[in-house]
C-alpha cells in the first residue's frame, strides 16, 4: 500500500491539522494489518460494500445532474467513509439526521436509491418514509438538524428506550447558534446523541480558518462539558470505532459526544460550484490520495482479508444497481400540483390550496 504523500502546511495531509487524529489505516503496516485482522468477521467487507454503494450513487447523481435529469446536487466524493461507518456502527433502530451532504445514507438502510434522486429531481415521490428507515429528511438549512437529533435522543431516553440519534454536519455548521444550543441542551439533559462534524475545511468558499479561530473543532465540546474526539475522515475503520464508542456512551446513559472527522472536501460544494475560483486545485489533488474507498480496499487486500477481484465485483454490482435506479427516474409521474405542499403543513393553508395555485395570477417562473 502506498504511503500518503506528505505536503507542507498545517492544513495538509500529514500536517498539523491531522496530527493526533485517531486512525487505523495511518498506523505502521504491521499494526494496521493486525487491527484489520481483528475486526469482527465480515465487517471490513460490509463497510467496503456500503462505501462502494454510496460512491456509485454519488457518481450516478452527478451524471444525472449533468444530463438535466435532476436539478442541483451536492457531491460527497471522499466522505463515504464517515457516512458508511456511521450507519454500520449504529443499530437500525437508531436515528440518523443527515444534511444535503449525506443525502443517500437512507439507501444503506434499504431505502431505494430512486428516492433521494427523485428528491433532487424535485419530485415529492422522493420523500421516503422517515420512520421506516429511521432517517430524517435531508436537512439543507445549516445546523438545524442538530436540535432535531437532540429532541429525538432525549425523547428516546425519556421513554426508557436504548436508541441513540446521530446528526451529521460540516465545519461551517459549528458556527450557527443551533449547534451550540444543541450541544448545551444535549449535555444538560444527558441526551444519547452523536454530533458528527465532518471538517472538510470548506463551507462553500469559506475556509475553516476564516470560519472559526478554533483549530480543532472537537475542542468546542469542552464548552459544553461533553467529550470531543477527532478521527481521520478518510479512514472507515477509525470512523467506525469512533461512532461505535460514542453510541455505547449514549446507551450507557453518559450523554452526547462530538466527533470531528478531519479531512478535506475533494470535490466542489455542489454541481453549480467551481472551486478553482477560490482555492488551489493542487491542494485538493494532494488530499485526493486519502480517498477512502481505494485506501480501505488496498489495506484490506494487504491484510489478506480479500482480493482485488472480489472488491471489483462489489464495485461493479453497486454501479449496476445505480444504473437501474437512474433509468427509472423519468418514468415516475409528475405529481398533482397540490401534492407539492402535502407534507409541509398539518393542514394546508389557503395560499397553497389547489384553487389558489391554479389562479392565472399566481406568480410562476419564466
Ligand atoms: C442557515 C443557512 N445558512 C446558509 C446556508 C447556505 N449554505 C449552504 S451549504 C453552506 C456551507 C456549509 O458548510 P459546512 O457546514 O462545512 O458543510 P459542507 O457543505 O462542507 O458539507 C452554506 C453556508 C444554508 N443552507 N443554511
Ligand atoms: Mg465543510
Amino acid at each position: 500500500m502506498s504511503e500518503i504523500e506528505l505536503v507542507s502546511g498545517p492544513d495538509a495531509p500529514g500536517g498539523e491539522l491531522m496530527a493526533g487524529v485517531a486512525s487505523v489505516l495511518g498506523a505502521p503496516a504491521a499494526e494496521r494489518r493486525r487491527s484489520l485482522r481483528q475486526l469482527p468477521q465480515g465487517l471490513a467487507l460490509r463497510l467496503y460494500t456500503a462505501m462502494a454503494r454510496l460512491r456509485a450513487f454519488d457518481e450516478r447523481a452527478v451524471i444525472l445532474q449533468r444530463q438535466g435529469t435532476i436539478g442541483t446536487y451536492p457531491p460527497y466524493y471522499g466522505e463515504e467513509a464517515v457516512q458508511a461507518a456511521s450507519v454500520l456502527a449504529l443499530d437500525d433502530r437508531d436515528w440518523l439526521f443527515p444534511t444535503y451532504r449525506q443525502n443517500a445514507v437512507a439507501t444503506l438502510r434499504g431505502c431505494p436509491p430512486e428516492s433521494p434522486l427523485l428528491l433532487w429531481r424535485g419530485n415529492p415521490a422522493g420523500w421516503y418514509d422517515v420512520h421506516r428507515y429511521r432517517t430524517a429528511p435531508i436537512c439543507v438549512p445549516v445546523a438545524t438538524n442538530y436540535p432535531h437529533a437532540v429532541g429525538a435522543a432525549w425523547g428516546s431516553r425519556l421513554r426508557g428506550e436504548s436508541t441513540v440519534a446521530l446528526a451529521f454536519g460540516g465545519d461551517g455548521s459549528t458556527s450557527p447558534g443551533d449547534f451550540h444550543e444543541a450541544c448545551n441542551l444535549a449535555a444538560v439533559v444527558v441526551a444519547p446523541v452523536i454530533f458528527l462534524v465532518t471538517n472538510n475545511q470548506w463551507a462553500i468558499s469559506t475556509p475553516v480558518q476564516q470560519q472559526t479561530k478554533v483549530t480543532r473543532l472537537a475542542d468546542k465540546a469542552t464548552a459544553y462539558g461533553i467529550p470531543g474526539v477527532r478521527v481521520d475522515s478518510f479512514d472507515v475503520f477509525a470512523c467506525y470505532e469512533a461512532v461505535a464508542a460514542a453510541a455505547a456512551r449514549g446507551r450507557a446513559g453518559l450523554g452526547p459526544t462530538l466527533i470531528e472527522a478531519v479531512g478535506y472536501r475533494l470535490g466542489p460544494h455542489g454541481t453549480a460550484d467551481e472551486p478553482s475560483l477560490y482555492r488551489d486545485p493542487e491542494r485538493a489533488r494532494l488530499w485526493a490520495g486519502m480517498e477512502p474507498l481505494g485506501r480501505a480496499g488496498a489495506a484490506m487486500v494487504d491484510a489478506g482479508l480479500t482480493t482485488l477481484e472480489a472488491l471489483e465485483e462489489i464495485r461493479e454490482s453497486a454501479v449496476a444497481e445505480m444504473l437501474l435506479a437512474g433509468d427509472q427516474l423519468e418514468a415516475v409521474p409528475v405529481p398533482e400540483l397540490e401534492e407539492i405542499a402535502d407534507r409541509v403543513h398539518l393542514s394546508t393553508p389557503w395560499t397553497l390550496s389547489p384553487d389558489h395555485l391554479r389562479e392565472p395570477s399566481y406568480p410562476r417562473a419564466g
